[in-house]
């Protein structure tokens, strides 16, 4: 059932493929060793790790708040390409947590064809294996959020009809990126930072897919970028494979990254 594969530098575990039950995908650790949610390399130090820079506490919506809603799409759903258990679930409660947001972005993965990240793109590879590429350990996954396809598509069921942005990530053919804000070369930007500070936002609160992976490293980004933020832990749905949860949940931590469940905020 889990392809397990050590890996070296960054808690590389393995995703779970829902429809085969196959495998998985390891522990929020991004492409390159530096800096992933509880990798064992060497994490690159968020901006402002710690307290929350500024403001008050509270969960409760206000000016310079957005929401991000990370990768809601359909190969991340039970039975899709790249499943995470019980994703679909998120889809009520983000829904009702974006009617509190004025400001709110979604998120695509949004890869080409033949894409680095693909272990079909590489000869004698498999899928959660760990190939290293100019920038790093990449993960490699089973195609998935190719571009235009039904499985890069957002939930149907997926309504925030005042999400002032799509923001997607992962088109540059040689780089991946789970963040929505740098891609996994960690330096290339995806244009996300510069959009919110421009509108005023200080605080990010986070949801979606996979909380490990995606969702994770938005945050911590997010973090080293100068933000507040908070994951909506119940408005995302993990992974977790080989404990790869409780390190990106450690990670965040120690970033200063808050957490709530969505009935504190709506
Ligand atoms: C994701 C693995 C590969 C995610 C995206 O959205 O968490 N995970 N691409
Ligand atoms: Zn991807």
């Amino acid at each position: 059932m889990l392809a397990r594969r050590a890996i070296v530098a960054a808690g590389t575990a393995a995703a779970a493929m829902a429809a085969t039950r196959a495998s998985a995908q390891a522990a929020g650790a991004q492409a390159s060793g530096a800096q992933a949610p509880g990798g064992t390399g060497a994490p690159a130090r968020a901006g402002a790790s710690g307290a929350q820079p500024g403001g008050d506490a509270s969960p409760r919506p206000r000016a310079g708040d957005a929401l991000l809603v990370v990768d809601v799409q359909n190969d991340f759903m039970p039975g899709g390409a790249l499943a995470v258990p019980r994703g679909d679930e998120v889809v009520p409660v983000i829904n009702r947590l974006a009617q509190a947001f004025r400001l709110a972005v979604l998120t695509q993965d949004w890869h080409v064809p033949g894409h680095s990240s693909f272990a079909s793109s590489h000869a004698d590879r498999k899928p959660f294996d760990v190939l290293k590429l100019a920038y790093g350990n990449q993960v490699l996954w089973p195609d998935h959020c190719v571009q235009g396809t039904e499985g890069a598509a957002l939930h149907r069921d997926l309504s925030v009809p005042h999400a002032q942005l799509v923001i997607r990530k992962g088109y540059n053919r040689d780089v991946d990126s789970y963040s929505a804000f740098i891609e996994a070369d960690r330096r290339t930007r995806t244009g996300l930072d510069a959009w919110l500070k421009a509108k005023g936002v200080r605080r990010v609160f986070c949801c979606g897919l996979a909380t490990d992976f995606c969702v994770a490293w938005t945050a911590l980004d997010a973090r080293r970028l100068g933000f507040e933020a908070i994951v909506v832990e119940d408005a995302c749905r993990a992974i977790d494979l080989d404990g790869s949860l409780a390190r990106a949940w450690d990670a965040m931590a120690r970033a200063g990254v808050g957490r709530v469940r969505a009935a504190a905020i709506a």
